[in-house]
């Protein structure tokens, strides 16, 4: 039997649709101020398939040299926009962890966009959750266990859906193996949006 593991808590239905359309907004100020780009898998320059922006003190990027966190835009150059107040508050309601969250990376999906099976490792600190909330047409999400060749099982994430990865499950392997187009009506122009609240440097 195939059990998720401990640690991760999926919350149906989080936000409402009114919160939804509240959060899109927020959003999209911050998209205004910080373009959503494409970043390039390390050494090869491959760009990925999912567009990227972030807010908070710090933001999670990649280029040809590697991937990192960085206290600003890689093409504009700005300092990040601030993480929005209604994040900063479910971040409070739900992360269990006293101290703020350190950054936030947007990511932006389209139909044919993916994320392949990795961990999220780049942090210092592993102590506090990662927090994920997704907005716009669901998508099918994977996870496994802490070493790659271990089982995984996928789930449909939905919009308004939160994610809470602590404890065991923070460094599990996990992916977005596909998106499921029009089974939303949040995002007029459709795609999918997914949030990652973090703590960085511990
Ligand atoms: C963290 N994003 O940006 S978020 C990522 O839907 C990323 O865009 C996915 O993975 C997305 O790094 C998934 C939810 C998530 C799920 C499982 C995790 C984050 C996780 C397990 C460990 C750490
Ligand atoms: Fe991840």
């Amino acid at each position: 039997m195939l059990v998720l593991p401990k640690g991760l808590r999926h919350i149906p239905g989080h936000l409402d649709r009114a919160g939804q359309e509240q959060l899109v907004n927020e959003i999209r100020t911050v998209v205004g101020q910080a373009p959503l780009y494409r970043p390039e898998m390390p050494r090869t320059g491959k760009p990925l398939s999912v567009r990227m922006t972030n807010c908070g003190d710090l933001g999670w990027v990649a280029d040809k040299a590697g991937y990192r966190y960085q206290d600003r835009h890689p093409v504009t150059g700005a300092p990040w926009p601030p993480i929005p107040d209604m994040l900063l508050q479910l971040w409070r309601e739900l992360s269990g962890d006293s101290r703020p969250p350190q950054a936030c990376l947007v990511n932006f999906y389209d139909d044919k966009a993916r994320m392949g099976l990795h961990q999220d490792r780049d942090e210092q600190d592993f102590s506090a959750p990662v927090l994920s909330v997704s907005l716009g047409d669901a998508c099918l999400f994977r996870v496994g266990g802490t070493e790659r060749s271990q089982p995984t099982r996928s789930f449909r994430l939905e919009s308004g859906d939160v994610v809470v990865l602590g404890g065991e499950s923070r460094l599990v392997f996990h992916g977005v193996d596909r998106i499921y187009p029009t089974t939303s009506t949040l995002l007029r122009d459709g795609g999918r949006i997914n949030l990652t609240l973090r703590r960085v440097s511990g």
